[in-house]
């Protein structure tokens, strides 16, 4: 992409109205656009990398064999009546009225939808194991949206339902989801604490949020000093669950089985929530199976959250520096930044077009910075996009034939011959 065409409105100023650090940048950085409280334009910059999560989330959920939907944003008020929700959700659902007068209401969560799909559906245990998913926004009219994407009211999740038969098997499910989002949020460079949960508006008995360390955190939570010594390939339900993690209001009613010293306090954000429930919702909505046996009974339910939208705030959190973004190379808008110094010189422009023609050969996307702009300017707006590579041609390139190649994380810089730095990335 050149950059004298393409769309990004970057701001100079820090943005009185952000207090933290991704909502600083992601505004600066012209990620998003507030239409208004808690609702947000994705601009094109911003809306690459939530494609890149939304991309991760789905290959994670389809490699444990989940199948993917895509449900209605407007539902009917019928169903949440049925399953007893739709009073106790309170004001934090948008209710709407259609020309006839019906109550539907913009979904916060769908667990009565999916539910109300399976129960038409699915009428055998041969069905089963199920997990449908779909990535899809929401609406909560939080009391307090703040952080930007982090707590909006309009909101990209994706959102699991899973259904068995038994509750054992309901429980094995609830494993293989759990540890596949700790996969999930590895690859987008977090490292993700599960912390046994409150259920909350969606109920049922068993439940863990994840969790990523940073001040800016909304949480509290409290676990094992022995997380941070676990390897990937330690992360396994059965280790993981066993370590002492919980969130703040699990944290208040029980009794904490650790020593002081082992025991770690630090504000979290919430990236992800899973819930076993059992037949909360089965029952009241008629999903229902025939067992090998010919009984017929409701489905063993969860339901597994992932705040997407939330997630490109919180990787931010994660990784920048005072300069700004750091983006890991997953999750990146693109992953080299190409910068032409002397914008005009028929022959620095010349190669630097070859070099770009032949990184966007090689799928290596790149963003060419081709304005005419004060060397400055540019290596600021590239500091603050924040890609994983920068690559700087100038007069020394006609010299030397060398450019500089500099990794954004480390801020290593080497030169390096024109030629060899497609193979180098
Ligand atoms: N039905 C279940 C799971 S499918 C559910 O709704 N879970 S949840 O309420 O915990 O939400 C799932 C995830 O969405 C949360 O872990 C969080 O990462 C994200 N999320 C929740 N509220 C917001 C919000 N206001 N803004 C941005 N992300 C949010």
């Amino acid at each position: 992409m050149r950059l004298s065409q393409y769309f990004i409105p970057t701001l100079k100023e820090t943005p009185a109205e952000a207090q933290i650090a991704s909502h600083r940048l992601m505004l600066r950085a012209g990620m998003v656009n507030q239409e208004t409280s808690g609702i947000y334009t994705w601009l094109p910059l911003g809306l690459l990398v939530l494609e890149k999560i939304q991309k991760i989330v789905c290959e994670e959920q389809d490699r444990i064999g989940c199948h993917k939907v895509l449900m209605p944003t407007i539902q009917p008020a019928e169903l949440w009546k049925k399953s007893g929700r739709y009073e106790a959700y309170g004001k934090e659902m948008l209710r709407i009225t259609d020309r006839h007068d019906r109550e539907m209401l913009y979904g916060p969560t769908n667990e009565e939808v999916i539910t109300d799909v399976v129960a038409q559906y699915v009428k055998s245990y041969r069905a089963l194991p199920l997990v449908l998913y779909q990535i899809q926004w929401k609406f909560r009219d939080e009391i307090r949206p703040r952080f930007g994407v982090m707590r909006g009211r309009e909101f990209l999740m994706k959102d699991g339902y899973s259904f068995d038969l038994s509750s054992e098997a309901a429980t094995e499910t609830y494993k293989k989801i759990y540890e596949s989002y700790l996969r999930t949020f590895r690859r987008m460079g977090l490292t993700a604490i599960p912390v046994r949960a409150d259920t909350g508006a969606i109920g049922g008995n068993l439940s863990h949020e994840f969790q990523i360390v940073a001040p800016t955190g909304e949480s509290t939570i409290y676990y094992d000093g022995h997380f941070e010594s676990l390897s990937a390939e330690d992360m396994t339900f059965d280790v993981a669950s066993k370590l002492y993690a919980a969130a703040d209001e699990m944290h208040k009613v029980e009794e904490c089985p650790l020593p002081v010293e082992q025991l770690k306090t630090a504000r979290g954000i919430e990236i992800g929530h899973i819930f076993y429930f059992g037949t909360k919702y089965s029952e009241p909505l008629g999903a229902k199976v025939t067992t090998p046996d010919g009984q017929t009974i409701p489905l063993e339910m969860g339901s597994y959250g992932i705040g997407v939208s939330r997630l490109v705030g919180a990787i931010i959190e994660a990784s920048h520096d005072d300069k700004g973004i750091i983006w890991p190379e997953s999750v990146a808008p693109f992953k080299v930044g190409l910068i032409n110094l002397k914008v005009g010189d028929a022959k620095v422009d010349a190669l630097a077009e070859g070099l770009y023609n032949h990184l966007s050969t090689k799928d290596i996307e790149v963003l060419y910075d081709d304005r005419d702009e004060r060397a400055g300017t540019k290596f600021a707006d590239m500091d603050l996009i924040g890609l994983p590579w920068q690559i700087v041609l100038g007069n020394r390139t006609l010299d030397t034939g060398m450019v500089e190649l500099k990794n954004r994380k480390t801020g290593e810089k080497v030169e390096i011959a024109l030629e060899q730095v497609a193979d180098k990335i």
